[in-house]
């Protein structure tokens, strides 16, 4: 078996069993990839704590905003905000060939002592500050700047350079996101201009920084998502938190204002993605009771949509992380685009089934979900239904999707499984010729954004309830004597009117790292949620 039929098993089972985690949640929440406008930024280091799920508040060191920034970004997100402390620091977002000042303020206890910025992969001019090891450094209450073009795009990591075991532990890490200069031709060809009249006509708006990640015409994407991974050792805050306060106002390089913190043994308990543990990592961004974690992890999206997704690993532990319900396509590494050695007009990145999370390093990716290979049609239409809806063609393009009418749908179907039911018999016979049998709808697992159905969308969930109508063209369709293969709507969880998505499990596969504080399910884990085309996702929510 190849490792996609493999994954796609995987797929499936977790699709039903992990479920259970989805009970979990409470909210409808979607993410994006926001951060602040430049390219002049004012950024200061500062201590504060951080929410954990298990009820934690973790001293912790961030970057954050010194005054209003310049702008936010995306436009289509309008709640945004940029505190003075962080985790991770505001993602910095600039066009290539800018030119980028990040100017630091040290903010930290005077025993934590100077504090700095590396910006991997770009030219950096450092002025003013104090030297160091390997930059210009902020000395308590001091200033530094930064300078620098934004030479190419891409998504690259910042964090501390001074005292790195300690500060980056501690929180002082972000992104920077550099949009290319000029929008590819490609991007506007038929598929993506597709999903924005898909996107326009169900009154979506468009949460994109770009149309492209890179300048190159295999880069277009229609969605985006960044995550930064890292996990943290509260012993550690806990010991920097202890000598700070014993510390107490001192002066900076009186004898004694100065920390000893050990950094080993490294027993992390926290799995951050963007600052947060699932569940909390699952609440919107900028959700106000997380004033210093404002970024969340929840991708949506729809069957069809390259969805850009933007990772760094930020923390010292290297994180294998699944992207469930398809391989990752890697397009470049630390702004790296990754091109065919024999067709520069082609990707060569590799198709990833876990995608690793290193430390120090960035990757951009594109993921997304179509339904081939399921061996069921995902929106449940039926032939001889008196439902217009259940009834919808699909017309193969040249790979065997239905992209010729975006306005559909089903738009983006994958054609070869149009009007297969789930199983021709009842419930667990698999011996009597069902395509794919699913576990009793009686102990489906659901959750308020999944319909408790094996088929996508509000609309589908209530067309397929119950035994389905007989009728000529119905060649592979249950009689209406058989028991009915969904659950009865008004039964599940979900309101069938809401979304109701298939819910995929993104998680580090090291499965230590799933837990908060030894607890399962927490940590590095978010739920992926495949939408069908008539729900509205908002990812300013
Ligand atoms: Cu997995």
């Amino acid at each position: 078996m190849n490792a996609t039929n493999t994954k796609m098993m995987i797929s499936k089972s977790r699709l039903l069993v992990l479920l259970v985690l989805a009970l979990l949640l409470t909210a409808t929440t979607h993410a994006a990839a926001p951060g602040i406008t430049g390219p002049a930024f004012n950024l200061m280091a500062q201590a504060s704590s951080i929410s954990q799920p298990d009820g934690a508040a973790v001293y912790s060191w961030g970057y954050g905003c010194n005054g209003a920034p310049a702008g936010f970004a995306p436009a289509a997100i309008t709640n945004g905000f940029c505190n003075s402390m962080q985790v991770p620091g505001p993602t910095l977002i600039v066009t290539e060939n800018q030119t980028v000042t990040v100017t630091l303020t040290n903010n930290l206890p005077a025993a934590a002592g100077n504090t700095s910025i590396l910006f991997p992969g770009f030219n950096v001019t450092a002025t003013g500050g104090v030297a160091g090891l390997m930059t210009q450094e902020a000395a308590p209450g001091g200033t530094v700047t930064y300078t620098f073009t934004a030479s190419s795009p891409g998504t690259r990591a910042y964090y501390s350079g001074t005292q790195g075991d300690l500060q980056v532990e501690m929180g002082l890490y972000g992104a920077i996101i550099v949009l290319p200069a000029s929008v590819p031709s490609g991007c506007t060809g038929a598929l993506h201009a597709a999903n924005l009249t898909a996107e326009q006509f169900w009154g979506e708006a468009d949460f994109r920084l770009a149309a492209a990640a890179y300048d190159h015409a295999s880069t277009c994407y229609d969605r985006e998502y960044l995550f930064q991974f890292a996990e943290m050792d509260p012993k550690v805050h806990a010991a920097a938190l202890a000598q700070v306060t014993a510390a107490g106002n001192c002066t900076a390089g009186a004898p004694g204002c100065s920390l000893s913190v050990p950094t080993e043994p490294y027993q992390p308990a926290y799995f951050l993605i963007n600052g947060r543990s699932m569940p909390d990592d699952m609440d919107p961004n900028y959700a106000l009771e997380y004033p210093h974690q404002p970024y969340n992890g929840n991708p949506h999206m729809h069957p069809g949509e390259l969805t850009l997704i933007r990772v760094i690993g930020q923390g010292r532990w290297q994180h294998p992380f699944h992207e469930h319900g398809n391989h990752v396509r890697i397009l470049a590494r630390d702004g790296n685009l990754i091109l065919s050695q024999t067709d520069a007009t082609k990707l060569g990145g590799r198709l990833e089934f876990t995608t690793d999370t290193t430390p120090g390093q960035a990757f951009d990716g594109i993921f997304y979900w179509s339904g081939k290979g399921l061996n069921w049609d995902p929106y449940g239409h039926h032939p001889g239904s008196s439902d217009p809806s259940a009834t919808l063609a699909c017309t193969p393009d040249a790979n065997g999707y239905n992209t010729g009418a975006p306005t559909a749908i089903n738009f983006w179907e994958w054609c070869q499984d149009h009007n297969k039911p789930v199983q021709v018999a009842p419930f667990g016979d698999v011996a009597s010729g069902g395509p794919a049998t699913l576990p009793d709808p009686n102990i489906f697992a659901n959750g308020p954004w999944y319909g408790g159905s094996p088929y996508l969308g509000p609309d589908a969930t209530l067309r397929a309830t119950g035994c389905m109508p007989s009728g000529a063209a119905q060649t592979n369709a249950p009689n209406c004597g058989a028991t009915g293969s969904t659950p009865p709507s008004g039964t599940i969880a979900n309101s069938p009117s809401g979304e109701a998505g298939f819910a995929f499990m993104w998680h580090s596969h090291n499965e230590r790292e799933i837990t908060t504080n030894n607890i399962f399910p927490g940590g590095m884990l978010m739920m992926m949620l495949v939408d069908s085309r008539e729900f509205v996702i908002d990812e300013s929510k």
